[in-house]
């Protein structure tokens, strides 16, 4: 059981090492490699289909600009496929974003915010996925949003103290 993620480019990569490391925390193999819908389409194809094989449950593909990857990998798949649009310049990811987002009928693709928390959330929702049939793994992530809730309230603890002693 594992996790495929996709990038168009290693330029994207510096955005998208949050996201390999969150699934690897949860004791997932992420299998990461830069594939190209434009440049490099057949070993796209051979890729998501000989890693169907190997035990790769979601695929999450990432792109900037013109972002195809995370459609052509749907089209060839019947695992969940999650796209992260990503923010390049000149016109700082809408492009990404609607490419990635405006899939036809019949060929789905989770779409992911541009930026922020869009690669961290692509991941914890491929855990999602992974635990519907996984209860230790369901277990890790009820830990972590338990955590998560923990660290909030002791943000909020130092902000009032800070607004206490500055009174
Ligand atoms: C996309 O083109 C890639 O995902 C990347 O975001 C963008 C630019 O790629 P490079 O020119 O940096 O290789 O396919």
């Amino acid at each position: 059981m594992s996790v495929a993620l996709m990038m168009g480019s290693d330029s994207d990569w510096s955005r998208m090492e949050v996201c390999a490391k969150t699934v690897e925390s949860f004791g997932i193999e992420c299998d990461v490699r830069v594939l190209s819908a434009h440049r490099t389409p057949h070993e796209v194809v051979s890729y998501v289909e000989e890693s169907a094989a190997r035990g790769v449950k979601v695929f999450i593909c990432a792109a900037g600009g013109a972002a195809h990857l995370a459609g052509v990998v749907a089209a060839h798949t019947m695992l969940p496929v999650l796209g992260v649009p990503l923010d390049n310049p000149p016109l700082g990811g809408l492009d990404a974003l609607l490419a990635t987002v405006q899939m036809p009928g019949g060929i789905p693709v989770a779409t992911f915010a541009v930026g922020g928390g869009g690669p961290m959330n692509a991941a914890l929702f491929a855990v999602r996925v992974l635990a519907s049939s996984d209860a230790a793994l369901a277990k890790k992530l009820d830990a972590f949003g338990k955590e998560q809730t923990r660290k909030v309230g002791e943000k909020d603890a130092r902000l009032q103290a800070a607004r206490k002693s500055n009174a």
